[in-house]
């Protein structure tokens, strides 16, 4: 399923390049997209980046980061999707793209990739920026401490600052060459971790004040109610499930949060062989063992004892094990 060297020559000799990061962005499909622009821009390639939705305030530091537009696919004759396990996550940028009269290619991580493309550079890796870096070389573009601090953000994003447990040799041999060319791994780590938005603060302050500890599970709930009273802004309630888990006391975590629509969604967190993803999975949704959700349609009140008692099957089981 390997195309990469093919994936570099049809870039390189292309008359215009569209790079295509994932709906709902995250660092890993930014940095790598920059990463790709950069080095083709030094190869003269002409090339643009598109995203349906805004680049994340995490990643919007990175050089480039404001050629983003949402204009989708303009005729083109090579499409490069990045980090996106399947056509759908490119969202509506790639609506319009005719896979029989032009290359779709794609580079991605996920195991769950079935080689969407015509071109795909598809191996688990701890993110695609390690893909990335590969096709760089492959170009045979000037490694610089531009393109190596965009690489880095997608590394060091997808693996958490080299935490998860999907952390190679291979991660650490990326960032050693990286940072060996001027990438700017301080820069990196301060912008995605040390940045907790004013919004975020603001849930934070309220949301802890109200924590449930049953039985090893550390739980939170957002009522609608709540969510409406911190002012301005939509509320941002990333990063608080990951804050919960790192309490000492919690072996899950879990936030249960109203939707305006109705219904509630719940993300989960655990500790290493605690599985919630099955949980999630019972309940309609998916994940990874450790970081998993689901969305339910009842009430907030008749939802979470449910969900909690499926949580506390998953400890027995993890403490049978
Ligand atoms: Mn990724």
């Amino acid at each position: 399923m390997n195309d990469l060297e093919r994936i570099a020559e049809v870039l390189a000799g292309a008359e215009s390049v569209l790079l295509v990061s994932h709906v709902s962005p995250d660092g890993d499909t930014i940095g790598s997209t920059l990463g790709i622009m950069w080095a083709l821009r030094a190869l003269s390639v002409p090339v643009r980046v598109a995203c349906d939705d805004p680049v994340p305030q995490e990643a919007a530091f990175l050089p480039g980061a404001e050629l983003y537009t949402t204009e989708p696919y303009a005729g083109e004759d090579v499409v490069l999707g990045v980090d996106a396990s399947d056509m759908r996550r490119l969202g509506n940028i790639v609506a319009g793209v005719d896979v029989e009269s032009i290359i779709l290619a794609e580079i991605d991580h996920h195991s769950t990739n079935q080689g969407f493309a015509a071109l795909n550079y598809v191996r688990e890796t701890s993110a695609t920026a390690e893909l990335a870096l590969d096709l760089v070389r492959v170009l045979g573009a000037p490694l610089d401490g531009r393109i190596a601090t965009c690489l880095l953000t997608g590394l060091v994003s997808d693996t958490r600052g080299f935490r998860t447990s999907s952390t190679t040799v291979d991660s650490l041999a990326t960032a050693h060459a990286l940072v060996a060319v001027g990438g700017d791994l301080g820069l990196v780590t301060d912008r995605l971790f040390n940045h907790v938005s004013p919004a975020a603060r603001r849930l934070w302050s309220v949301a802890l004040a109200d924590q449930h500890l049953d039985e090893g599970i550390l739980w939170i709930d957002l009522p609608l109610a709540l969510l409406e009273s911190l002012g301005e802004g939509e509320p941002d309630t990333r990063g608080l499930i990951g804050l919960l888990i790192s309490f000492d006391e919690a072996k899950i975590a879990a936030l249960f949060r109203e939707l305006p629509e109705g219904g509630i969604d719940v993300s989960l967190r655990s500790r290493p062989g605690i599985d919630v993803a099955t949980v999630a999975y019972a309940l309609g949704g998916g994940g990874h063992p450790q970081a998993a959700g689901c969305q339910l349609p009842g009430a907030l009140s008749d939802e979470r004892p449910r969900v909690l008692a499926a949580l506390k099957q998953a400890l027995l089981a993890a403490r049978k094990a």
